[in-house]
Order: structure tokens, then C-alpha cells, then sequence
């Protein structure tokens, strides 16, 4: 028994003694383990700590480049400034200032007459203008301008004479004693806002320039006042044309234009003759007072761009129709663009807008609700190819900008034209024609895509290549703007490309 017993005994102890250095192994394999689990974790942690540290680099980036981006335009400010002081004194001194540009712009369009492929409208010609300034300066109280002007259209459809005219002639004075006060007369450019009520229309071949006063006050950023009297049109016979007003601005508050304006357009025409026999001459009154407001603000690190501008016009004018009553003015005219520009590579500017202008639909209602458009720069609001104007008229658009390096840019629009009221004149497409009154023509007045390339690598060379394309829809097609081909049942596209090429010094 003893021995079994001991026998036994033995036995088990083997099997603790087994036990145990299992249990050892097993430990060990575990503390290898947790060995393993802890040095994962700490490169976990480590892996976690980088790529924090990386989208906080990132993010510390991204904040750079936008402040970059503002410095670049403060740097762009000071500069327009200082060459502004330097040319300015260089008239001071009793110097003359002569500047020159010269602008050659050949372009091919494709139906932008008749909007049919049938018959042949193409049209390739050569706009080229040349324009001479002299800037003169005496004392620090009086400058002068004199631009002169040449354009003319060479090519091989159309060779039209140039003309030869005086696109500026002013005088300035500038009283030390009135710090911020200057008055200027005689030919002028005159630029305000967006240019969309009143502009230089630098794009067309002559542009525009007015003749009047100005005076301005202006402390910016706390405020900036203009007043202007300009004469469109000057007649013993005919009548005359005034035009004038305030435009007030501040910049008050960081990174936001707030401009508001109050201008009279009186315009009388006398039509008719007084010859024995015939009915007489009429004098057509207007008188429409323009008032409106435009904001232009910058939120989120100059990431968001907001423009908004509402425009109120009021008034009477002799009716067009009947010459002995008058109509009473009310129109409206809007305009709204949000955009977003990514802090990144080429700065890609995404945006959308709306534009409309009120439209009269019934003219026996002895009221006037359309639109005047008054003196504007038509290029690339609603759309580059110039075939709208700001009256009876919706504009549904979005655009891309591109800034790569290099002084190059990318531009890309979409608008989707619509009538205001499909009862009221198309101002556009070159004709103003108006539906009958039982003519359903619907609203749809068509897409037209824009693109365009630029490249500035100096101050002095501008380089533009553009290609647009009008495709209409129904309210061309019912008011027959293609002819014949509308009772085919549509009408065709319109096709417009340039290079433009501009030289300055
Ligand atoms: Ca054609
Ligand atoms: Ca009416």
C-alpha cells in the first residue's frame, strides 16, 4: 500500500511539477503579450499624437494662405496708391504724365444677328482702338487729363472709317484747405459700384465717357460722397438730356463696401415737325429718379464673398404710345451672387447669382413698370456676349473662377435667361420686340455659356482669349428674332469668340 501510495504521490507530483511549468510558460507567453499590447498602444498613441499635430499643421496652413491672400491685396492697395501718388506728382511737378493703350481684339460670330444656320450671318472682324493720354499737374492743387481716342473695326465682312475723338478732357482742383474735398469738370469717365447703373463700358469699342461735374468729399473708410451733373444731350431743338446724383459709400466696417445712391435721369425730346400740314411737334418728358443700395462683404477668412444690390425707380414720363398723358414710373431691379473661394491650389472660386429687372406687360394700364438700365457696362453681366440689357429680365447663373499661378486665369459662367413678364419687350438679342397681346410666348429666353482665358504677366500686356455660346429657347422662337426657321420649330445657337490683346504704358 505504501508503495502504491508513494507510487502515487510521485505520480502526482509530476503532475504539479508539469502544472507549473505550464503555468510558467503560459505567463510568460502572456507578459510577452502584454508586452506586445503596450508597445502597440504607445505607437497607437504616438500614431494618434502625429497625425494630430498634422491636421493641426494643416489647418495653421490653410490660415496662412488665407492671410497671405490679404496681405496680397493690402500689398495691391498700397502699390495702386503709391503709383497713383508717384504719377500724380510727377504731373505736380509741372511735368506731363503720357500714357498710352493700345487694344486689338479680333472676334468671329456665328448667328448672333439671326440665331438660324440657314443664312449666313458669320461675321470675323478686327476691333482695334488706341487711346493717348496726357496727364498734367501744377502745384499740388490742380491736375488735367486729355485722352484721345481712335477705334475702328478692320476685317473682312465689315470695314467701317475709324474715329478719331476726345474720349477725356478734365480739370481738377484740389484746395489743401478742404483735406478730402476735389472737384472735377469737363469730359469724364465716371465708374461706380459694379458699374451695372452707371460704368466706363471699357469693353466695347468706343467705352463711355461723360460730360459734367463732379465733386467728392471723401474720408475713407468712415465715408465717401460723390456728386455729379453730367449733360447727355444738349439741343436747341430736340431737347436735352441731364443726368445726375449722389453715390455715397463706407468702409466702416472691416472687409465690407455699404454704397447707396440717389440719381435723376431728365430727359426731353421734342419729335415731330411744325411744318404746314403735319400734326405738330411733341415734347416726351422723362423724369425718373433712380435710388438703390449695394453691399459687398467678405465673411470666414475671406472664404465667402456676399454681393448683394437692390435698385427702386420712381417717376412719370409721357407715355410712348399717346403723347398728351402721362405714366406714372415704379420699377425695381435686384441682383444677388453668394461664392465661396477654396483656400487652395489656383484659389477656385465657385458662386451662384440671381439678376432681375421689372418688365412692363401691359402698355394701356398708364403705368410705367420697366426698368430703365440708364448708362451701364453691359460686359458679363448677364452674359459676356452683351445681348441683354437690365430690363424685363431674370437671370439664374453660376460661375468658376481659376487663379493659377503664373499671372493666368480661368473664367466659366452659366446664365439661364428668363423674361420678367412674358407679356413685356425683350431688351435684347439686338431687336425690342414686343409679343402681341394674345401671343403666348412663355418665359424661357435661353442658356448662354461663357468661358474665357486670360493672361497678365505684367502690368503692361493683358491677353484674353473668350469663346460664348447663346443657345435660345421659346421666347425667341415665338417672337420669330430667327425668321422663318421659328416655323420650323426652333431656332439655332449663336456662337462669339475673341483674343483679345491690350498694351499699356
Ligand atoms: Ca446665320
Ligand atoms: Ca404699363
Amino acid at each position: 500500500i505504501l508503495v502504491f501510495h508513494a507510487g502515487n504521490v510521485s505520480a502526482q507530483s509530476a503532475h504539479i511539477q508539469r502544472l507549473a511549468e505550464e503555468l510558467d510558460a503560459k505567463t510568460e507567453l502572456i507578459e510577452k503579450n502584454r508586452k506586445v499590447i503596450r508597445t502597440l498602444h504607445e505607437r497607437i498613441n504616438s500614431l494618434e499624437q502625429q497625425s494630430k499635430s498634422k491636421t493641426k499643421t494643416l489647418k495653421e496652413m490653410r490660415l496662412r494662405l488665407q492671410q497671405i491672400a490679404l496681405l496680397k491685396t493690402e500689398i495691391q492697395n498700397i502699390e495702386a496708391r503709391l503709383t497713383e501718388k508717384v504719377t500724380s506728382k510727377k504731373g505736380q511737378d509741372g511735368k506731363m504724365a503720357i500714357h498710352a493703350e493700345v487694344r486689338i481684339r479680333p472676334e468671329y460670330t456665328v448667328n448672333r444677328e439671326d440665331l438660324n444656320n440657314d443664312t449666313d450671318d458669320s461675321d470675323a472682324f478686327w476691333g482695334h482702338r488706341v487711346r493717348f493720354s496726357a496727364d498734367f499737374g501744377h502745384d499740388t492743387w490742380m491736375r488735367a487729363r486729355v485722352q484721345i481716342q481712335e477705334s475702328r473695326t478692320f476685317g473682312s465682312n465689315i470695314n467701317k472709317d475709324g474715329t478719331l475723338s476726345l474720349h477725356q478732357a478734365w480739370m481738377e482742383l484740389k484746395p489743401p484747405e478742404l483735406k478730402g474735398f476735389r472737384i472735377r469738370a469737363g469730359r469724364m469717365e465716371l465708374t461706380y459700384g459694379k458699374e451695372r447703373l452707371i460704368g466706363r463700358d471699357d469693353f466695347s469699342r468706343n467705352g463711355r465717357a461723360f460730360d459734367g461735374v463732379v465733386a467728392r468729399m471723401g474720408h475713407l473708410p468712415y465715408f465717401d460722397i460723390e456728386v455729379f451733373y453730367t449733360k447727355i444731350r444738349e439741343s436747341t431743338t430736340g431737347g436735352d438730356q441731364d443726368f445726375y446724383g449722389a453715390y455715397m459709400e463706407t468702409r466702416a466696417v472691416p472687409l465690407t463696401v455699404i454704397q447707396a445712391y440717389v440719381m435723376g435721369l431728365n430727359n426731353e425730346q421734342t419729335k415731330g415737325s411744325d411744318a404746314p400740314g403735319s400734326a405738330g411737334t411733341q415734347v416726351y418728358k422723362t423724369h425718373i429718379w433712380t435710388t438703390g443700395g449695394r453691399v459687398d462683404a467678405h465673411f470666414m477668412n475671406d472664404t465667402i464673398h456676399l454681393e448683394g444690390e437692390a435698385v427702386v425707380q420712381l417717376g412719370k414720363l409721357t407715355d410712348p404710345r399717346n403723347a398728351t398723358r402721362d405714366l406714372d414710373h415704379f420699377a425695381t431691379a435686384f441682383y444677388a451672387e453668394l461664392s465661396y473661394q477654396a483656400p487652395i491650389a489656383t484659389l477656385p472660386t465657385l458662386g451662384a447669382f440671381f439678376v432681375q429687372a421689372s418688365g412692363d406687360g401691359n402698355p394701356e394700364d398708364g403705368k410705367s413698370v420697366g426698368f430703365y438700365p440708364l448708362f451701364p457696362t453691359r460686359h458679363s453681366f448677364l452674359g459676356t456676349m452683351d445681348l441683354f440689357a437690365w430690363r424685363n429680365i431674370r437671370d439664374f447663373g453660376a460661375k468658376l473662377e481659376l487663379t493659377p499661378p503664373g499671372g493666368f486665369g480661368f473664367f466659366a459662367a452659366f446664365h439661364y435667361l428668363q423674361l420678367y413678364t412674358d407679356k413685356g419687350q425683350l431688351s435684347g438679342l439686338g431687336t425690342s420686340k414686343t409679343p402681341k397681346p394674345d401671343q403666348p410666348i412663355g418665359r424661357n429666353i435661353g442658356i448662354e455659356i461663357d468661358t474665357a482665358l486670360s493672361w497678365a504677366p505684367n502690368d503692361q500686356l493683358q491677353v484674353q482669349l473668350g469663346y460664348s455660346i447663346f443657345m435660345p429657347s421659346t421666347v425667341t422662337k415665338e417672337l420669330k428674332i430667327c425668321g422663318n426657321k421659328a416655323l420650323e420649330g426652333s431656332c439655332d445657337a449663336a456662337q462669339w469668340a475673341y483674343l483679345q490683346t491690350r498694351l499699356r504704358f
